[in-house]
């Protein structure tokens, strides 16, 4: 599924983030960059050695919860690749909301930094961070949607969701700030532009 946001959009697709073609792939990296499991692990066994040689390289302190780096891509067909340090799900009042609305933000800074016309982002922190789906999704999909409203090049955001459940939580989400967003909408065009092409019923003579 997708929702127009101005002229940009938010897809939401169920599959593996490193099979995607798009300018920047997000990894969910953790702070010392060092490579891991889930999908971390999976980006940077698809990309190859070169990414942990860049960050080690380029980025040695490692980069704080809440921020990303990008590095290229290697094997991948991107030509990016921003890792992203979400927070750890400690209960919810850890600042963990606000901290990963700052690692999408960080991300999206990135995009425009780099002019990326389109970027796939997984589910940051929902797996070994166990940050509930649910309210991932909110975090996630309102600082994309905030963003994706205002900006020029960027014109595609993909939530490549690993599983129905994931899929299924992010879909409700982003359904429910569709309806709550109308005007949103309106500008894409989709609206007006039917409206416009309507052939006019001519009024009904006396
Ligand atoms: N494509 C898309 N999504 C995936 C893929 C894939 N190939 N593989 C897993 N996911 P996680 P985190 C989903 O654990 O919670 C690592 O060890 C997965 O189902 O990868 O931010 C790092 O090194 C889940 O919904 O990242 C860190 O130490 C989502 O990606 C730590 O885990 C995120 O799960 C980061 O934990």
């Amino acid at each position: 599924m997708f929702r127009q946001v101005g002229r940009n959009r938010i897809e939401l697709v169920q599959g593996d983030i490193t099979r995607q073609q798009v300018d920047a792939i997000v990894n969910a990296a953790n702070s010392a960059l060092a490579g891991g499991g889930g999908v971390d692990g999976a980006i940077h066994q698809a990309a190859g050695p070169s990414i942990l040689e860049e960050t080690r390289r380029r980025y040695p302190e490692g980069c704080p919860t809440g921020s990303a780096v990008a590095t290229r891509a290697g094997r991948l067909s991107a030509k990016y690749l921003f890792h992203a340090v979400g927070p750890i799900w400690r209960g919810g009042t850890s600042g963990e909301d606000e901290l990963l609305r700052s690692t999408i933000s960080a991300c999206l800074d990135l995009a425009e930094a780099y002019s990326c016309e389109s970027v796939a982002f997984p589910a940051i922190s929902t797996g070994a961070y166990r940050y509930p789906l649910d309210l991932a999704a909110q975090a996630t999909l309102e600082t994309i949607s905030a963003r994706l409203a205002a900006s020029e090049n960027l014109k595609l955001v993909r939530m490549v969701l690993f599983g129905e459940g994931a899929y299924g939580q992010f879909s409700r989400v982003l359904e429910s700030l569709a309806l709550t967003d109308v005007s949103n909408f309106r500008e894409g065009g989709a609206v007006g532009s039917d409206v416009d092409s309507t052939p006019k019923r001519p009024l009904p003579s006396e």
